[in-house]
């Protein structure tokens, strides 16, 4: 097994609007990041993925980009950037930026020239194609909205936008494209980034001829025409060509968002001698919960379709590197979802189960914002606190074919807002996000779940992160270990080891709210544990044990 700085390291993302405002105009702001760098590092924290800074409109929240080589304004300069970069790399965390390529804002200057003019010398940069029977040119749907194509008055022609409207695709097909992109990634590393998170990466290569997609229609007729865009053969070429140009003779991270990626797709993508990614992060686990109408329709999941999803990952990239992460920006939160909110001491109890489940896994952890604190969902009011564009279309379109209770169910369970609420520092005013009138809602459960009360308190979320990232950080065995699977078919608990050079660790997670008799398992001796007193043969509701021999 090759060595590696993102393999030994526990990653946290952030969602620099909802971090911290250092202004109080409500948006959260590089500043704020640089107040907390030292709360980072206490964390554990070796690395940071953050969402992007760059200058956008804001249509989709800075994943559409106006410049790729400024800073948003709302967020500051390219010196408060700088400061920041300067501020991790003296505490020895890595920087990873947000690689948004399939697709820009619709306001960036190679968008505002292409849709001047069939020959303007932009055109080419997106994909512009005439209608056909007076509808779109095919049936293509958009994730944003019922069809993938906008028809622009200017030329009479559509362009492909897989997202909102003000998301046009970018034809990568075309090598100036290719090369622009090269050229903006090699000076960000010259900045000194340490690597790119790249946005939904594997859609970049749409099949030639953009044929029409085969699966089941929305109310308008379109389709999410995945076979035809997604892991295509060409976007291995683009990937290996870019890694190529920008990535060799530099030590940084290339890590894929890789939506509709089976694991067999993830050990081709990641193998270590012949893969195109050092990471990835899939989807399974993110869908386990999915009812038939898809994220807004919600459904139940079960231990074993979990242990299926770990197992395959764990299995998939064994001659490579995986993943380790509950949630994300575009989530909701790890213990609404996976854990339990019935009372404080569960919620509690079970954030601290989901860490140890997750993280002591073989592959890079990457903590949510917030997950640290165990914050929850938010009940939202009603739809006007909803500010995510993707929320606010399912509820149109649900509107509009009268599934609203269930969309609105759908997005109480699990809308990408929960993931933005703002981060809760303290119990003063909006949660010590912002003195000013916060972009989104605070979530009132501030008052008790914050960063300064937990910090004070040795039963804490927090606290435990603290213990349970500084174990990882201190264990050969932890980060490099093999994994073994345990007890696999149990319906309760989670249990597997890590072993290495006759070292190993045990882990036991009981994933219900009951009792559970624990088996027969090698064991050790407990190092840590999310119970203050542990009954030998009998795992109570939601506890974790590691145990080491
Ligand atoms: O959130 C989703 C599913 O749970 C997806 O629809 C999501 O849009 C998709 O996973 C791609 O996500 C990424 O690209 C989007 C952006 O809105 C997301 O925030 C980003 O993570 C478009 O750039
Ligand atoms: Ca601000």
């Amino acid at each position: 097994m090759k060595q590696a700085w993102w393999k030994e390291r526990v990653f946290y993302q952030i969602y620099p609007r909802s971090f911290l405002d250092t202004n109080g105009d409500g948006i959260g702001d590089l500043r704020g990041i640089i107040e907390k760098l030292d709360y980072l590092k206490t964390l554990g924290i070796g690395g940071i993925w953050l969402c992007p800074v760059y200058d956008s409109p804001n249509d989709d929240n800075g994943y559409d980009i106006r410049d790729y080589e400024n800073i948003m304004s709302e967020f500051g300069t390219m010196t408060d950037f700088d400061a920041l970069l300067e501020g991790l790399h003296a505490r020895d965390i890595k920087l990873v930026m947000d690689l948004v390529v399939n697709h820009s804002s619709d306001e960036h200057a190679w968008f505002t020239e292409s849709r001047k003019a069939k020959d303007n010398p932009y055109r080419d940069y997106y994909i512009w194609r005439d209608g056909k029977d007076g509808g779109t040119p095919n049936n293509w749907a958009s994730f944003f909205a019922p069809s993938a194509w906008k028809l622009d008055e200017t030329t009479g022609q559509y362009y492909l936008h897989l997202f909102s409207e003000k998301q046009p695709d970018l034809n990568w097909e075309n090598p100036r494209v290719r090369s622009e992109i090269h050229a903006m990634v090699n000076r960000w590393f010259d900045r000194g980034v340490d690597g790119f998170r790249m946005d939904v990466i594997n859609c970049i290569a749409k099949d030639a001829g953009l044929p029409d997609g085969a699966g089941r229609p929305n109310a308008a007729g379109y389709t999410l025409a995945v076979e035809r865009f997604a892991n295509r053969p060409k976007f291995f070429d683009y990937i290996r060509e870019l890694k190529e140009n920008c990535y060799a003779g530099r030590d940084c991270l290339c890590l894929a968002e890789a939506p509709f990626t089976s694991p067999e797709e993830g050990t081709k993508m990641l193998d270590e001698d012949t893969g195109i990614f050092d990471l990835n992060f899939p989807f399974d686990l993110m869908e386990i919960d999915d009812g038939p109408g898809g994220k807004y329709d919600p459904g139940s999941w079960t231990l074993q379709q979990f242990k299926q999803i770990v197992s395959r990952w764990q299995v998939a990239t064994e001659h490579g590197w995986g993943s380790l992460f509950w949630s994300n920006h575009d989530q909701a939160r790890a213990v609404s979802r996976f854990g339990c909110t019935s009372s404080e001491e569960l919620r509690i109890r079970s954030a601290k189960m989901l860490a140890v489940a997750m993280y002591l896994l073989r592959g890079t952890p990457f903590v949510y914002q917030g997950e640290e604190l165990g914050m929850t969902n938010t009940r939202f009011p009603n739809e006007s606190t909803i500010r995510d564009i993707e929320g606010i279309n399912a509820l149109n379109e649900a509107r509009a074919t009268g599934r609203i209770e269930t969309t609105w169910k759908g997005i109480l369970h699990k809308g990408r807002d929960h993931a933005r609420t703002p981060m809760q520092w303290s119990t003063a005013p909006n949660a010590g996000f912002t003195t000013g009138e916060p972009w989104i809602m605070v979530n009132p459960n501030y008052v008790s779940i914050n960063a300064e009360t937990e910090q004070g308190d040795a039963n804490s979320v927090l606290k435990f992160y603290q213990t349970l990232i500084g174990l990882r950080n201190s264990s050969r065995t932890l980060q490099y270990g093999d994994y073994r699977p345990l007890l696999i078919e149990h319906e309760e608990l989670f249990v597997y080891q890590r072993v290495m050079n006759g070292e190993t660790y045990t882990i036991v997670c009981n994933m219900s709210g009951e009792n559970v008799a624990l088996p027969e398992i090698p064991m050790g001796s407990v190092i840590l544990s999310n119970v203050t007193q542990s009954i030998e043969r009998t795992m109570a509701p939601y506890e974790a044990r590691v145990m080491c021999c």
